[in-house]
């Protein structure tokens, strides 16, 4: 199939991610450095908020939209053998997109919207941050109207058959993001653009806090979906053998969509507006979804077990010697699950009320997702990247080694940066803060930490400017060859018979997710219409 246009497509979508991607890093170099207290000269608590509150919007939502949406086109075209449908709709939600970018970006850059990318309430942006970021989301629901049409499109023409594993967790996925930012949206527009237009004098940051919450759970399983992609439908092939079971990977993107969804009170934990009955039900929630993630771990495992030994690999650990560490997919893919084994455990210790207590609001929590997004989702990111590239610009890698000194250099450097937030939370040490320095004994312990966070942060800079060269030189080296390599998806190591509808089409799961939102979160909405509040006024830049 000649998919050129959808390369295209593809190609763009991810320059603008990685684009984003590059200029956040420098941002966050800059934060560690402020905040370090050792650098007088750079200390300006202004410019810190607007550095960090681009660098979360560039890293949460643009980085992760546009990736999403590039990998989601190729995808869909490629598993199902279709041309994307409706391509001038695909191009004109770009287009919005980037628009929404650009225009979120101006009050950003200027100390205007310096509110964090989770803009709580009641300190309030400038309303071209709110219609900025309207766009962007609005050019997703695009993109997810896209992958569903072509999803259905395909089940008519293939009655019977089962839909192609990558296509199935594109569309479970573009789902989730429908659900997921319709809590966010309601914010925005009801609340956050009249309030920084000033039509409405006051808002309630309750009500506020809880849409976001319906939000902020889901959204980090949208980042996480391509990664758990590319650990099921590429990782086994890449690593010379097949996928575990296919059904099971079924499973486990419908468990997370479906259970992503209902919990997201465990934000709200140390908050007031919500009685503690509903706390529990989402806290019941949100370890019913690190199942799937437990699933993951063990499929993809036992995927690279099965490669391993084909390889030759004997004895009880002898086939983890014989995998190719040097299949940038496959060192990623390691890298990730031993990065996933530390964020995962310290998302059990966030989701555990009790302990919550003990690290809300500490830096404990920057570090839990770093750890678990900016280390084990975006180092997917970067091997997908690694292996599309040639395929999309029609030139092999540039280099496979600086690739993999790319990947080794990202996780060593994120374990660096993540550790002392850990130790620094446990210390006591509050998040969102520009300056470290209280000159107190309690802050003197903090000192030897600091340190270590810049020296993380100089790695990872040094690693994304890595990726960034290896990319750019992909494309603009000239080739004289013929480079024809497709993508491969791999194949289950037992044929999958008839599935279910459950396990082949999303309609019902749908259905599920509604009743479920209705029931956690449907009253603790309408309450606040209920009850008599007051709301706050302004507190903005
Ligand atoms: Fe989280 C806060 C709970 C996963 C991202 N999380 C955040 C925030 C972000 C985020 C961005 O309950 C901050 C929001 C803000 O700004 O306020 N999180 C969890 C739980 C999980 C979890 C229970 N989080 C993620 C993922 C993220 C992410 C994934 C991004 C991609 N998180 C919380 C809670 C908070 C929170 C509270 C609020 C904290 C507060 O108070 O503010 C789970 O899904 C994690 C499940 C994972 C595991 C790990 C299993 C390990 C495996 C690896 C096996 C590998 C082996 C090695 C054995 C239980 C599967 C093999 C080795 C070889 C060599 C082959
Ligand atoms: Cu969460």
């Amino acid at each position: 199939m000649n998919n050129a246009a959808e390369k295209k497509l593809a190609l763009s979508h991810m320059w603008v991610a990685f684009a984003a991607f590059i200029v956040a890093c420098f941002m966050g170099e800059y934060q560690v450095l402020e905040r370090s207290g050792l650098f007088p000269a750079l200390e300006s608590p202004s410019v810190y908020f607007a550095s960090v509150s681009t660098h979360g919007v560039l890293m949460a939502f643009v980085l992760t939209i546009f990736f999403i949406m590039g990998f989601g086109y190729y995808t869909a075209t490629t598993s199902l053998k279709q041309p994307v449908w409706n391509k001038p709709l695909a191009w004109g939600a770009f287009w919005l997109a980037l628009f929404g970018v650009v225009l979120a970006a101006v009050p950003l850059l200027s100390g205007k919207a310096s509110v964090l990318y989770t803009f709580y309430p009641p300190i309030v942006a400038h309303a071209a941050f709110y219609i900025g970021a309207t766009l962007l989301v609005v050019g997703s629901w695009v993109w997810c109207v896209i992958m569903l049409v072509m999803f259905s499109q395909w089940k008519k023409a293939n009655p019977g058959q089962n839909v192609p594993l990558a296509m199935f967790a594109t569309a479970a996925n573009a789902l989730l993001w429908l659900w997921t930012s319709a809590g966010v949206a309601l914010e925005v527009l009801f609340q956050l653009i009249p309030f920084s237009l000033g039509w409405i004098d006051t808002i309630d940051p309750g009500l506020a806090r809880t849409l976001f919450a319906w939000t902020l759970h889901p959204i980090v399983y949208f980042w996480l979906i391509p990664a758990y992609t590319a650990f099921y439908v590429f990782v086994p092939k890449q690593a010379g053998g097949f996928l575990f079971s296919d059904e099971m990977a079924r499973m486990a993107f419908v468990v997370l969509v479906v259970f992503a969804l209902p919990i997201g009170f465990h934000h709200l934990y140390m908050d007031p507006e919500q009685a503690k009955g509903w706390k529990l039900l989402h806290g019941v929630g949100t370890f019913v979804v690190a199942l799937p993630t437990l699933v993951t771990g063990f499929t993809v495992i036992a995927s690279l077990e099965i490669a391993g030994r084909l390889r030759g690999g004997k004895g009880l650990f002898g086939w983890i010697g014989t995998l190719p560490w040097t299949n940038p997919m496959v060192l990623a893919v390691i890298l990730a699950l031993l990065m996933l084994i530390f964020g995962g455990f310290g998302g059990i210790v966030n989701a555990s009320y009790a302990m919550n207590a003990m690290i809300h609001n500490t830096a404990w929590v920057p570090g839990h997702f770093h750890l678990i997004f900016a280390g084990t989702t975006v180092i997917m990111y970067f091997a997908i990247a690694y292996y599309l590239w040639p395929i999309l610009v029609g030139k092999p890698l540039f280099s496979s080694s600086m690739a993999l000194v790319q990947l080794w250099t990202w996780f060593i450097g994120m374990s660096i940066l993540t550790t002392p937030w850990h130790v620094l939370g446990l210390l006591g040490q509050p998040r969102r803060i520009s300056t470290v320095v209280y000159n107190n004994l309690l802050t003197l312990s903090w000192k030897p930490y600091e340190l270590m966070m810049i020296l993380g942060g100089l790695v990872l800079l040094g690693s994304a400017c890595l990726f960034i060269y290896n990319l750019v030189k992909t494309q603009l080296t000239p080739f004289s060859g013929e480079f024809t390599a497709e993508v491969e998806y791999a194949e289950p190591i037992h044929a999958v018979g008839v599935l279910p509808e459950y396990l082949n089409d999303l309609k019902l799961w749908n259905k599920v997710i509604a009743v479920l939102m209705a029931i956690s979160f449907g009253f603790p909405i309408l309450q606040f219409f209920f009850m008599k509040t007051f709301g706050s006024s302004v507190w903005g830049y």
